[in-house]
């Protein structure tokens, strides 16, 4: 037989039965996509789930991080993180903007407003941070800075999604924010993501912006893309919204089992609830560190495969590392000490709503059974 697999995330699915329905009613109105009814109704839903004034959604969330740059006429340098899914940095590229790499602070994993500054020239005209694993940015300190110097952010929210800080969401930060609404992610539609931002304004221009910049049928306002999301897609992400909280109350019952587990094992640390913050515990990073453990990352990382627990390390290596971006002088490795370390350590546990209680015990299992 064969052996069963851990894996590091498993989808929230729509009930099928459910998803017929609405399937039925698309299928009747002929209206499969183009800003249809169950589009609209997501939007809506999604502004009122995350208490933020407007959403627009889009096909993934690559394209919503490439449309901002475009939306705010990002031009030379932008400043960000090594430490997060390659995407992030795709996106400048993709505008033809250069990337500046900044470390990250150890304790959240997040860019380090502390070190922001010194990377500042007259070419930087943004900073694109990124709340790693749904950790909140210290988004005072970033809007700080972006202030002092005329610089607009970007927040890469993809793993953010219904995080708040004390009762306010993390996505009302800076000038745009973008969510993933991937398969891997807490609240998914197959493939989707979303945009967040504060005005009606910016709302429509980015409306336009995602329909090839379409305003009516005749005029084009700009040099847009089509990244829409469908109405299929609409109608999945409605359903899942339903039972997303349900969600991430099962993944806040893993993390306290995996916390009370792992809390006094020497060489293992990781991220503990930060006081006023609703967590969305969308992934479980443990850092390994290897001679008070005993055992390197990935001497550990590949036990647990072969005892079928497929943990992931994300974020290694660093997107720094990757061949596109490791010529450029900020990613030099003495530039980003913490993000090297953070990558050479992680392993993301296994987490997801439908883990079973056996589930979590084998993952702990692996770990205190050396
Ligand atoms: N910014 C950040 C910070 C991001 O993390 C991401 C995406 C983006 C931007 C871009 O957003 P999108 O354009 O992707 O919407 C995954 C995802 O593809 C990616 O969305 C995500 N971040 C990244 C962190 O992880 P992989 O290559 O690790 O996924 P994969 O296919 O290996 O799947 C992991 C595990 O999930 C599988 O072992 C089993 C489970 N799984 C996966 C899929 C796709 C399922 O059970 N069912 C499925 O359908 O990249």
């Amino acid at each position: 037989m064969e052996k069963k697999m851990i894996t590091v995330t498993s989808p929230l699915l729509p009930d099928l039965g459910e998803f017929n329905e609405y399937l039925q009613k698309i299928w009747d109105s002929k209206w499969i996509t183009n800003n249809g009814q169950f589009h609209r109704e997501l939007e809506q839903a999604l502004a009122d789930y995350l208490k933020v004034p407007y959403v627009s959604l889009f096909t993934n969330g690559t394209l919503p991080l490439i449309t901002a740059l475009q939306a705010l006429h990002i031009t030379g340098e932008v400043i960000t993180t090594p430490y997060s899914f390659v995407a992030t940095t795709h996106a400048l590229w993709w505008n033809g903007i250069k990337p500046v790499f900044v470390d990250i602070d150890q304790a959240t994993g997040n860019l380090d407003p502390n070190k922001i500054e010194a990377a500042i020239t007259p070419r930087t005209t943004a900073i694109m941070p990124v709340h790693v694993y749904g950790k909140p940015c210290d988004v005072a300190a970033i809007q700080e800075i972006a202030d002092q110097y005329g610089l607009k952010v970007i927040y890469d929210a993809a793993h953010a999604f219904g995080v708040e800080v004390n009762g306010k969401s993390i996505l009302e930060a800076g000038d745009l924010s973008t969510l993933s609404f991937h398969a891997t992610k807490v609240y998914n539609t197959i493939e989707g993501g979303a945009m967040i931002m504060h005005d009606e304004t910016t709302k429509k221009r980015i409306d336009y912006l995602k329909n090839f910049g379409f305003a009516n049928e005749t005029t084009v306002v700009g040099p847009g893309i089509n990244s829409k999301m469908d109405e299929i897609r609409s109608a999945y992400g409605l359903i899942n919204l339903r039972q997303v909280d349900k969600a991430i109350e099962a993944r806040h019952q893993v993390a306290v089992k995996y916390r009370e587990a792992l809390r006094n094992v020497d060489g293992i640390t990781f991220f503990d609830d930060m006081p006023g913050v609703r967590h969305n515990y969308s992934y479980f990073p443990i850092f390994v560190e290897a001679k008070k453990y005993g055992m390197t990352r990935d001497e550990l990382y590949f036990k647990m495969k072969d005892q079928g627990v497929l943990g992931r390390r994300y974020f290694y290596p660093l997107i720094s590392e990757f061949s596109t971006y490791r010529g450029l002088e900020s990613a030099a490795p003495s530039n980003l000490p913490n993000a090297h370390k953070m990558a050479d350590s992680v392993i993301c546990l296994p987490m997801h709503h439908a883990l079973r209680e056996e589930d979590v015990k084998s993952v702990i299992n692996c770990i205190i059974n050396k």
